[in-house]
């Protein structure tokens, strides 16, 4: 089967089809499948937050809802722990049980290592996929606030930073600098003790929307997808700039990552023959290489 076949199984809707693209996108087959891409509009909104607070729950209740409006919808859920990737976690397998039949949904994890490039090449590649194989919507989930997922999270839009009730919880987030990254932050747990105290302790750390939310029960879910539609509606040229501002910086830093002379300047830095300065001006020149 070449790429264009399997392009138009995926979009007519075929798991497998779709399942052999991200592989390919994730591996080093990725340029030879953008090359033939249509550009799409699909829009990425991701979700992140310490382990178990709930993502994975909102995510397959924000599934309801999109898949309620007719969208088609994918979940690309960003494994820090795993070096398999390929089917969905069965955790959240379980998580979303409700959407595992539905043939216009997707689930797929995508584990940290073996991707050519890092994630933060992969990831914007397997979503450029899904937009041209027709998902309207991608949810992406990541756990935490390492710099990679920072550099996944720009590009999405919105960022939905999910936070539990908790004694200094907000205070502790906004000190981690997860707070930088949220477009909206949810409250999820809300049926625990302390949600309403950690909402207001959340007003003084961040200008964003807060939404409380139960996710297990579906509570709350309407107003985040409210939330969201307000942040598309004010989105502008000046933040989609930035977004794409983001995205470069992550995608060239990925780049100089693998420049072959990095290693060797960095001991030229060390053994006195360059200053750290005209060394990174070196790893800029065409030919990265010390004197
Ligand atoms: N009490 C309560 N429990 C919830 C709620 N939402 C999720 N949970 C539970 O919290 C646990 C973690 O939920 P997940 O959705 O897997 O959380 P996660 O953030 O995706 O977790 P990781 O992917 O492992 O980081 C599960 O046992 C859920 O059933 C909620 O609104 N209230
Ligand atoms: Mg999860």
């Amino acid at each position: 089967m070449t790429i264009a076949d399997l392009i138009a199984g995926a979009r007519n809707g075929s798991p497998r089809a779709a399942g052999r693209l991200l592989s390919l996108v994730e591996g080093d087959r990725r340029d030879e499948v953008l090359a033939i891409l249509e550009p799409s509009a699909v829009r990425v909104i991701g979700v992140t937050g310490p382990p178990g607070a709930g993502k994975s729950t909102t995510i397959g209740a924000l599934v309801g809802a999109y898949r309620g409006r007719g969208n088609r919808v994918a979940v690309l859920a960003v494994d820090p722990s795993s070096p398999f990737s390929g089917g969905a976690l069965l955790g959240d397998r379980i998580r979303m049980t409700a959407h595992i039949n539905d043939s216009d949904v997707l689930i797929r994890s995508v584990a940290t290592r073996g991707h050519v490039g890092g994630l933060a090449a992969a990831v914007p590649a397997a979503i450029r996929l899904l937009g041209a194989i027709g998902y309207d919507v991608v949810l992406l989930e990541t756990v935490g606030v390492g710099q990679s997922e920072i550099e996944i999270a720009a590009v999405a839009d919105p960022t939905v930073v999910i936070l539990n009730p908790g004694a200094g919880d907000a205070v502790q987030a906004a000190k981690a600098g997860v707070l930088e990254v949220a477009d909206i932050v949810a409250v999820n747990k809300a049926d625990r003790e302390g949600a309403e105290q950690t909402v207001r302790d959340l007003r003084a750390e961040t200008r964003a929307p807060i939404v409380s939310l139960v996710a297990a029960r579906g509570d709350g879910v309407a107003d985040l997808v409210a939330a969201i539609d307000e942040h598309h509606r004010a989105d502008s040229r000046e933040r989609r700039v930035a977004r794409a501002r983001a995205q470069m910086l992550s995608l060239a830093q990925t780049l100089l990552r693998t420049r072959p002379g990095l290693d060797r300047l960095a001991e030229a830095v060390v053994d006195g023959h360059d200053d750290a300065y005209t060394a990174a001006e070196k790893l800029l020149s065409p030919t990265p290489e010390p004197e």
